[in-house]
């Protein structure tokens, strides 16, 4: 189980052929004690839990957001399963808006540093915050990452989330959107595997298309399955490496900058 969230805790089951090849009836899975079923009580239990840990996050969420707002702040949350591309996208992006922009970026991993590095070599601030046995970013970690920090204002914070398709959907950070980033090389139906995250973010970067010539993947089937999920996606192709469709995402961030801007305080 997750030691920060509580996932992966209850809602499990596990489905498979029996030898004879029949389908075995889902069996619940009982990771506290095996063998012990879960009572009601500590089903009721798990969800207030959840609440309590949610409410929570939401109230230091609510206050980085007004901070981000007071500050004319367009923050963002990247998220995605590791390895997707999200630093490399970063880097190429701060390369392309660092004269013109105020900008500030927030990392999120287990372990190491070596994202916060690759960040700093273009010149721009970057935090690091390193979760430990935690599997995601929650609102109060950004809050302190933020005192550390020369805010960017009027600017872009960026927010990469550790990598992981699942629990940093749940977690809110104050962001005004969260941009999940898919690459050709994990299979076209994340999006059905792993719905909240595709239903939470407002914008999929669709990374990595310069492979495309040499992968099988069906990129306009993926884009059919990111808007099963969520009909109002916006889906971007691009490639950190090429170049490609990073036109197309400067121009939305400027879009989303400016709206960031209309809100601020004179
Ligand atoms: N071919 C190709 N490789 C990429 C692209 N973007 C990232 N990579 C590579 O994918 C790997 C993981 O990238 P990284 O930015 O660390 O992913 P993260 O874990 O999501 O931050 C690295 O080896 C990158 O060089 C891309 O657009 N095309
Ligand atoms: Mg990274």
């Amino acid at each position: 189980m997750c030691m920060s969230c509580g996932c992966g805790a209850n809602g499990v089951f596990v489905r498979g052929k029996r030898q004879s090849g029949k389908t075995g009836a889902p069996a619940r899975f009982r990771p506290h004690a095996a063998g012990t079923p879960l009572k009601d009580n500590d089903a009721t239990r798990i969800v207030r839990l959840e609440q309590d840990i949610l409410a929570k996050n939401g109230a230091y969420a609510a206050r980085n957001r007004e901070l981000f707002s007071s500050n004319g702040i367009l923050a963002l949350n990247l998220v995605s399963s590791p390895g997707s591309g999200k630093t490399a996208l970063l880097v190429r992006t701060l390369q392309a808006l660092k004269n013109t922009r105020s900008l500030a970026v927030i990392e999120g991993d287990q372990q190491t540093d070596n994202d916060a590095e690759r960040i700093r070599a273009t010149g721009i601030e970057a935090i690091q915050i390193n979760t430990g046995k935690g599997c995601h970013l929650d609102a109060e970690m950004v809050e302190r990452a933020l005192r550390q920090m020369r805010l960017p204002q009027n600017g872009i914070l960026f927010i990469e989330n550790v990598g992981n398709l699942v629990c940093p959907a749940a977690f809110d950070l104050g962001e005004a959107a969260k941009v999940a980033v898919l690459s050709a090389t994990e299979g076209e139906d994340k999006p059905l595997k792993y719905p909240d995250m595709f239903r939470a973010a407002r914008l999929l970067l669709l990374n990595k298309c310069d492979l495309l010539p040499y992968l099988v993947f069906d990129i306009a089937l993926a884009e059919s399955y990111a808007r099963r999920v969520n009909p109002d996606i916006r889906i971007i192709r691009i490639s950190a490496t090429s170049g490609e469709g990073m036109g197309e995402w400067l121009a939305w961030l400027e879009a989303h900058q400016k709206e960031s801007n209309r809100h601020a305080p004179a």
